[in-house]
């Protein structure tokens, strides 16, 4: 029983929650209504002391195949200025919690994006990377350029962007672009396990972590070093510090209370 007409979600393991777009009819395209649920689910769940960590995933064939093409086609400049045309698809790198995406299948324009906005990204075989906005007259427009360019360098975030040619599971790998590529049929099962022993973990330590990894992106050398060192020295405020250095010296799994 899920609150979502686009979303499946559920508790698949403790600490862990698992997010699927479920708009089988359109590939998972990313229309504004089911935009709107995604953005409302990772809040959900981010506010959700029980959940730790979350999956996003999509089905066998679609992670996501996009925006919705039908849902742009008449918009004009006016409307897309006026409202701020997809602002707040950004919302989901503002989540605390880690966020892994489990990608089967098309990753295409904006699900390509938003797997990229995700902070691992593990991919079945099957899995299909593309920037094919430039086939449709437009070009990426979710952070896909600045993203991809961060991950796989120039050339070959050129090569996507300008080519719109897709990228298999294999290649995004060598690239860089994903963590790694597991055994078909087994990507939302392997991201739920990772997804577990992130929620193993200190919640305040993976907060902090996720953080300063994300610095690494914004920040210059010099300040990323300082904000990364002034986020540890905070880290010995915390009880899970105390916890995890005397369970290391007795000998013993530690017992996090995140806090
Ligand atoms: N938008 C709307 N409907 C879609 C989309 C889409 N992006 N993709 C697929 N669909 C629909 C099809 O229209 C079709 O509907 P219907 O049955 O009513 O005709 C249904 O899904 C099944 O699709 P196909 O019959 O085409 O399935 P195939 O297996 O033949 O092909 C493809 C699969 C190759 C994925 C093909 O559907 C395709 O090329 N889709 C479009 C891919 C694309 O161009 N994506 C980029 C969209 S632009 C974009 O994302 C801009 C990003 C903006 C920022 C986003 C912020 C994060």
């Amino acid at each position: 029983s899920t609150p979502y007409e686009f979303l499946l979600t559920s508790k698949p393991a403790p600490g862990v929650a698992l997010v699927t777009l479920n708009r089988p009819k359109a590939l998972n395209a990313l229309s504004s209504p089911l935009f709107i649920e995604i953005n409302a689910a990772m809040n959900e769940f981010d506010n959700d002391d029980d959940v730790k960590a979350i999956v996003l995933t999509g089905s066998e064939k679609a992670f996501a195949a996009g925006a919705d093409i039908k849902e742009m086609r008449d918009k004009t400049y006016a409307d897309v200025y006026k409202n701020n045309f997809l602002e707040n698809w950004g919302l989901l790198t503002k989540v605390r919690k880690p966020v892994i995406a489990a990608v089967s299948g098309y990753a295409l324009g904006g699900g390509c994006e938003l797997a990229l906005m995700c902070d691992i990204i593990l991919a079945s075989p099957t899995a299909k990377f593309g920037q094919p906005e430039i086939n449709i007259g437009v070009i990426p427009g979710g952070g896909g350029s600045q993203r991809l360019a961060q991950v796989v360098g120039k050339s070959r975030a050129m090569e996507m962007v300008l080519t719109g040619r897709m990228v298999s599971a294999e290649e995004a790998e060598r690239w860089g672009m994903i963590s790694r590529v597991v055994t078909e049929g087994s990507v939302v099962n392997e991201a739920v396990k990772m997804a577990s022993v992130i929620a193993s973990k200190g919640a305040l330590s993976v907060q902090a972590g996720k953080e300063v990894v994300n610095a690494a992106y914004e920040l210059t050398l010099n300040e990323g070093l300082r904000f990364e060192r002034r986020i540890f020295h905070g880290l010995f405020a915390t009880k899970d510090q105390k916890e995890g250095m005397t369970a290391f010296a007795e000998k013993r799994p530690p017992n996090f209370t995140h806090e």
